[in-house]
């Protein structure tokens, strides 16, 4: 169909807003990728796709394997037997399942055939590099942001050497172990590395410690913002290290750098241990204290996205209140159609253009392709809606308006409040 320059119908409607979202180059800013310097860190092919911790929780429930005999397993072995009892004895319809398809026939192998002898040969025969380029191209993703932790003895390292590889990988300062474990491990592994701190995190040598730590990190990694993941039952103000690392250390050092502060509040971490990093659960967070956060703090930038769908309404309705507040993707639990529809319908209600729809918390290399796939349509359908509203009271609207409004929600409204 020839777009006229003024679309003033549903089908020109669908037609361009398909065709641009399609076209929009997007900036993932929240995944668990890793550029190839970082090697083994970097996940991609069949057998990481099939033992992604989501599908990990749901083979448990459609196996009688137990806990131990499932560790014991090789990665080939997990593969072999999440393949056959969640995508041969029973239909692969949920949303980890349903990506691995997408993903496979993206790539251009034969779903049809079921083969997993024949999936697997196709990633033997390509390299690392080669497949990063497939996968940017085919996902149609400009750059992601990685999740680095300093405290990680496998990153680390790869840091010092100043050599993290590819543009297309960008830094986020990860700081769960900072915050969230200071007195546990973060306060050794300081001290180990000559800063002066104190287990308890009181005095101000200590916090000028803390800081010249995030600055040796900061200019190491260039990072896009510092992150940390919360439980629900997070307290701000806070009486006790997380309130003086927040106070102290964190915020001024997020101000002095403009690195803003992601927070990612809900998580439970470890609700069933046995089943490893797929046994973290969630949680409805009281926001009074990001309300107080943000409010004790608009010279500060923050991107916060939350775990629980019941927090999602009250989040639209702080980020009314506050411009130092992005809101960014469906998290986790929440990166399931159904409420990414949802989700997307109340922000831009209730936030127009201001938000970051989505992020694909990537931790297989090969998931950009699915996870940004699914997403476009539901936000493309959940954006034609909103703009269909308009075109019927008689606004009329340009491609290239619409152009400039996709291409804010997939990159330009983070850059810009980044800058
Ligand atoms: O804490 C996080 O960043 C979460 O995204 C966890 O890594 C989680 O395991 C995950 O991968 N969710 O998609
Ligand atoms: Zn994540």
């Amino acid at each position: 169909m020839n777009v006229p320059k003024h679309i003033k119908t549903a089908d020109q409607l669908n037609t361009v807003l398909s065709e641009v979202v399609d076209n929009q180059k997007i900036t993932d800013i929240h995944t668990h990728l890793f550029s190839p310097p970082f090697g083994e860190l970097l996940l991609w092919g069949i057998d990481e796709l099939l033992t992604y911790h989501y599908l990990i929780a749901e083979v448990f429930r459609k196996s009688d394997v137990s806990y131990p005999a499932f560790w014991a397993m090789t990665k080939t072995e997990q593969a072999d037997l999440i393949w056959q009892t969640l995508f041969i004895e029973n239909s692969p319809i949920s949303e980890a399942c349903r990506g691995v398809i997408t993903t496979l026939d993206e790539l251009g192998l034969d779903v049809s055939s079921r083969d997993l002898k024949d999936y697997r040969s196709y990633f033997a025969d390509t390299t690392a590099e080669d497949f990063i380029d497939t996968v940017f191209g085919s996902s149609n993703v400009s750059k992601v942001v990685m999740t680095n932790d300093p405290f990680d003895p496998l990153e680390a390292p790869v840091w010092e050497t100043g050599d993290v590889g590819d543009t297309r990988f960008e830094a986020a300062l990860r700081m769960d172990v900072l915050i969230n474990s200071y007195q546990e491990t973060a306060f050794e592994h300081l001290r180990g590395l000559g800063y002066d701190v104190d287990s308890n995190l009181s005095t101000e040598k200590g916090y000028k410690e803390v800081r010249r730590f995030l600055e040796a990190w900061i200019q190491r990694m260039n990072p896009k913002y510092m992150a940390v993941s919360l439980p629900p039952d997070f307290k701000y103000p806070h009486d006790g290290v997380l309130g003086r690392l927040f106070d102290n250390c964190i915020l001024p050092i997020s101000r002095e750098f403009n690195v803003p502060f992601a927070l990612m509040i809900g998580v439970k971490r470890a609700v069933n241990p046995e089943l490893r990093m797929a046994g973290d659960g969630t949680g409805k967070a009281d926001l009074s204290s990001l309300e107080t956060l943000l409010r004790e703090n608009q010279n500060n930038k923050f991107l916060v996205t939350l775990l629980s769908r019941e927090n999602q309404h009250e989040l639209c309705v702080i980020g009314r209140k506050f411009k130092n507040l992005m809101i960014f993707g469906c998290w986790w639990f929440m990166n399931n159609p159904s409420i990414i529809e949802e989700i997307t319908r109340e922000r831009i209600e209730l936030l127009g253009l201001s938000v970051i729809p989505q992020h694909s918390d990537a931790r297989i290399l090969d998931q950009l392709i699915y996870k940004w796939k699914h997403s476009r349509k539901i936000i493309t359908d959940v954006l034609v809606e909103k703009y269909q509203s308009l075109i019927e009271v008689g606004w009329t609207l340009t491609k290239s308006e619409i152009e400039r409004d996709v291409d804010n929600l997939f990159g330009g409204n983070f850059e810009q409040f980044l800058n």
